[in-house]
């Protein structure tokens, strides 16, 4: 074992807190989970009519796939109800009240939703209808009526970093289920694609929730839906990473809401053939009508010719031909790209509805809550978030929202910035530093890949290679080098220069070794130092 390579894992994990002691399941055994519980299991004897609401996302899909599969295998149909994103928005309605009542419905389970539906699950309860909440969402200042409800933050002793929408539900179904169930290793596949989906942080029981998914996925029989879903992506079902769950699956599982009804990601993980093919369709127009909005607002911005530093401190966009499902993915492509805090809004008749994304320099949910005069309803995190408002008070909201970017970050913390976490000499880099860098894993949120600096090297015969001949190709002192999109910058490379770079297993023919995969380079400078616990900005070469 390369002692240096360990020590440098042991490191990383000490830093980002992967060694945390915690006690598994601890909230099987909560109050509220019990109270959830028992009025399940009563719906169940007096073969109550089930009804089951989620979230048109892939955690919320995900999660109530896993609800639909546990009262299958009690050989019970619930009423299932996904909201449309354009016809119902987010969350509960009159409208999907009053068809639940007509639908019979005595019980309704909400998952990964619910927590922001006081009125009308309060109106449920006017109609005899009892609700039991699972949720992870934002604590609001009126709690739901619910019977029970089932929240993380609700739970005493129990701590962040909590658990998604599908992994709340998981929770629930340990302690429904009473020990280990008919197709478990499917249903904790699932709930690690919806905690992926839904970006938590890879700690505490969240990792081991993820590590034991991701397991499962590895060893799911081939025919199931989920791994028919993994191949139809073009992965390789026995060695599927978080990073293929976070970029292949989850976006497929997100499509279906995206540009049509959620209900076919559910249908196609419940196992429908023609569903699952019908999400691959909609995965491939998401990713076509996201690449050529996107170059549309990098031209509209000048971002191509690069121009950025002419950007104002946030970008902000507003089109009718911008699908709403879309629009948080334009705005999470700009940020990264540009680095600056973006606002991209579509608009429908008078209603305007805005999708934010910032980087970890602005706090973008506090931003709208000072705009919040000029909001119908707004909501999110620290990095994402989401508004609606009157199409007229858009220009004000841009206007405010800029001056709020401006006041309260520094313009040099608005550009795209790497984070380093060790400089790498070339000798390092073998199979074994690959094998020890993997106790790392799962990567994901909270636990990046690593990124390393190699300095002062030369990349040796560098060519553009793929399809659209973008991506460079090299050598570093014979060391295999890919850098994927990068092939413009090949007549700049000559001479020493320092690489932000990860280390990945090349495999050909049977014959394995590390590559070197370049992010992002810029020429040696030796009085240049690099600070080793703070950010470090590495930019294209100039
Ligand atoms: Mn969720």
């Amino acid at each position: 074992m390369n002692s240096d390579a360990a020590t440098l894992v042991e490191q990383l994990r000490q830093k980002r807190g992967l060694d945390g002691v915690f006690t598994e399941n601890r909230m099987v055994h909560t109050q509220e989970i019990r109270s959830a519980v028992e009025r399940i299991r009563t719906a169940m004897t007096k073969q109550e009519h089930i009804g089951i609401f989620g979230d048109y996302d892939c955690d919320g899909v995900v999660a109530v796939s896993l609800l639909v599969r546990f009262f299958h295998r009690h050989d019970i149909k619930p009423y299932v109800r996904l909201p449309h994103r354009v016809q119902d928005g987010y969350g509960l309605h009159a409208g999907i009240v009053q068809e639940l009542k007509n639908a019979g419905v005595t019980l309704l389970i909400t998952a990964d939703t619910g927590m922001s539906s006081a009125p009308e699950i309060s109106a449920l309860k006017t109609y005899g209808i009892d609700t039991v909440v699972t949720d992870h969402h934002t604590i609001p200042e009126h709690m739901p009526p619910a019977v029970a409800t089932v929240h993380p933050a609700l739970m005493t002793g129990f701590h962040p970093p909590y658990p998604s929408g599908a992994g709340v539900v998981y929770r629930l179904l340990e302690a429904l289920e009473e020990g280990p169930w008919k197709g478990m290793e499917t249903d904790t596949a699932l709930a690690m694609v919806g905690m992926i989906a839904d970006l938590v942080e890879l700690k505490g029981e969240n990792r081991l929730l993820v590590q034991q998914g991701l397991q499962a996925l590895r060893h799911l029989g081939t025919s199931t839906p989920l791994a028919r879903l993994t191949t139809i992506a073009g992965l390789k079902l026995d060695r599927v990473t978080s990073t293929d769950v976070a970029f292949r699956l989850a976006p497929r599982i997100n499509a279906s809401g995206r540009m049509d009804d959620p209900m076919i990601a559910l249908q196609a993980l419940l196992g429908n053939e023609e569903a699952l093919e019908k999400l691959d369709v909609l995965n491939r127009a998401r990713q076509q009508e996201t690449e050529t909005l996107v170059q549309a607002a990098r031209e509209s911005l000048g971002i191509n010719k690069g121009m950025t530093n002419v950007l104002p401190p946030l970008i902000a966009l507003a089109a009718e031909e911008y699908p709403h499902g879309i629009i948080g993915l334009i705005a999470g492509k700009l940020t990264e790209e540009t680095g600056h805090p973006s606002m991209v809004a579509t608009a429908d008749g008078e209603q305007c509805v805005a999708s934010l994304r910032s980087p970890p320099c602005y706090h973008v949910t506090e931003g709208l809550t000072r705009c919040s005069d000029l909001l119908e309803q707004f909501g999110g995190h620290a990095q994402a978030a989401g508004c609606t408002l009157k199409q007229k008070h858009w220009g004000e909201l841009c206007r405010r929202m800029v001056e709020d970017v401006r006041e309260r970050t520094d313009a040099d913390a608005l550009q795209p910035t790497l984070t380093i976490d060790a400089e790498l000499r070339l000798e390092d880099i073998s199979l074994d530093l690959l094998r020890t860098l993997a106790r790392l894993e799962p990567y994901g949120e909270g636990n990046r890949e690593p990124l390393f600096l190699l300095r002062d090297v030369s990349l040796d015969l560098p060519r553009c290679i793929g399809r659209e001949r973008n991506h460079l190709q090299c050598t570093i002192t014979g060391r295999k080098t890919i850098g994927f999109r990068l092939g413009h910058l090949i007549p700049q490379c000559a001479g020493p220069l320092d690489i932000a770079c990860r280390i990945a297993l090349d495999e050909w023919q049977g014959y394995q070794q590390p590559q070197i995969v370049i992010e992002d380079m810029r020429r040696s400078n030796s009085r240049f130092q690099i600070p080793k616990t703070k950010e470090t900005p590495i930019h294209n070469v100039r």
